[in-house]
């Protein structure tokens, strides 16, 4: 075993940091290390928070730390977020938000760039949730800006996504871009201490409900097709939830929270924890698991694959690219010749 994999599951906390730091950086030896880990993964509950700038994730983020400590729960959290002053588990500029836990040892936070990752930023931060769970932390927080492709991606790394929308943000339904909405387990409507919070409620109501009509159709035509937003009890569920089974379909449910104050965190705390029972007890939950290992296992064949015939073929690619080029093959053809060539090794 990797003597850093090692020290990690022993819960020491710059292994921990190490460990994140040799697997953000993708060299190569940090395959060993991750295999070494991964029996050791899947007990954290991985919970993605996103939404626009100023949102008030981070703020909800500290509120979130300080409820699950109380239940005596140890929390890692990753910032992909730019605009988020965390560095290395020390807090730059915020101190009065996230930065209180910076010495709770029972706490990790640590930043992860947005910019070179090989093989994306998604793959980056499933690898750096794998080695926070291993290292023991029973809540993992991956706070991401919900305005790229790249940030959307990474939600599904986590069991259950949280968004969190603001009124007068500018960010209201018909702004926000689908894909934010659409990965919602959970929203969140914060700074409902102030004007227009009932309204953006009153929206994602009634998206939801849109939604929910447009996807059991699709569901309806596509038997066997994955829906995670659908119809279902919602809201209702998690306040009847109390050790009642969860419900097979799952509705995100909308909570108001007014983060700053701490107010309505206990209910979202709630209604996260009930989706996560939603993800490992129904059907639908494991379908979805499933699922988001296949879309895994298969970018990895694909990586590996291109990788191996780049370099099984290297200039016969160039040489084929110049013919397409130049007419004298078409594009379809030069591939598939390509691909005889790399079969035929
Ligand atoms: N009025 C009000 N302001 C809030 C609330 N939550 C956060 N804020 C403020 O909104 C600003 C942005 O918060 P931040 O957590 O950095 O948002 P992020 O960009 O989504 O992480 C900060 O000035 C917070 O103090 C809230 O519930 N009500
Ligand atoms: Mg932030």
């Amino acid at each position: 075993m990797h003597e850093l994999a090692e020290r990690i599951l022993a819960h020491d906390l710059r292994a921990v940091a190490r460990g994140l730091r040799f697997v953000d950086d993708r060299t190569g030896g940090h395959v060993q290390l991750l295999k070494d880990l991964f029996p050791h993964t899947g007990k954290a509950h991985v919970i993605g928070v996103t939404g626009n700038p100023g949102a008030g994730k981070s703020t909800l983020c500290d509120r979130l730390i300080e409820a699950f400590r109380k239940e005596g729960k140890t929390v890692g959290v990753l910032a992909v977020d730019p605009t988020s002053p965390y560095s290395g588990g020390a807090i730059l500029g915020d101190r009065i938000r996230m930065g209180r836990h910076a010495t709770d040892p029972g706490v990790f936070i640590r930043s992860v760039a947005t910019r070179g990752h090989l093989g994306g930023l998604s793959q980056s931060a499933r690898d750096m949730v794998r080695v926070l769970d291993a290292y023991g932390s029973e809540v993992i927080l991956i706070e991401t800006v919900g305005v790229g492709q790249d940030e959307i991606e990474i939600t599904r790394t986590a069991a259950t996504t949280l968004v969190v929308m603001a009124p007068g943000l500018g960010d209201d339904v018909q702004a926000s871009k689908a894909g934010i909405l659409e990965c919602a387990d959970v929203f969140a409507v914060n700074k409902a201490d102030r004007d227009g919070a009932d309204s953006t409620v009153r929206d994602l109501e009634l998206m939801i409900a849109l939604g929910t009509e447009t996807m059991a159709a699709a569901a309806s035509k596509s038997r066997g097709h994955v829906v995670h937003s659908n119809v279902g009890p919602g809201s209702a569920a998690i306040a009847a939830a109390d050790g009642a089974p969860p419900p097979e379909r799952w509705t995100p449910p909308i909570l108001k929270c007014v983060a700053t104050r701490g107010e309505g965190i206990a209910e979202l705390v709630k209604a996260l924890a009930v989706h996560r029972r939603w993800v490992e007890e129904t059907e639908a939950g494991r379908a979805r698991r499933e699922l988001r290992l296949a879309e895994e296992v298969r970018e990895g064949l694909r990586e590996a694959l291109i990788e191996a015939a780049v370099s099984a073929l290297g200039e016969k690619i160039d040489a084929a690219v110049r013919a397409v080029g130049a007419r004298e093959v078409d594009p379809y053809a030069a591939t598939e010749r390509l691909i005889e060539e790399f079969r035929g090794r």
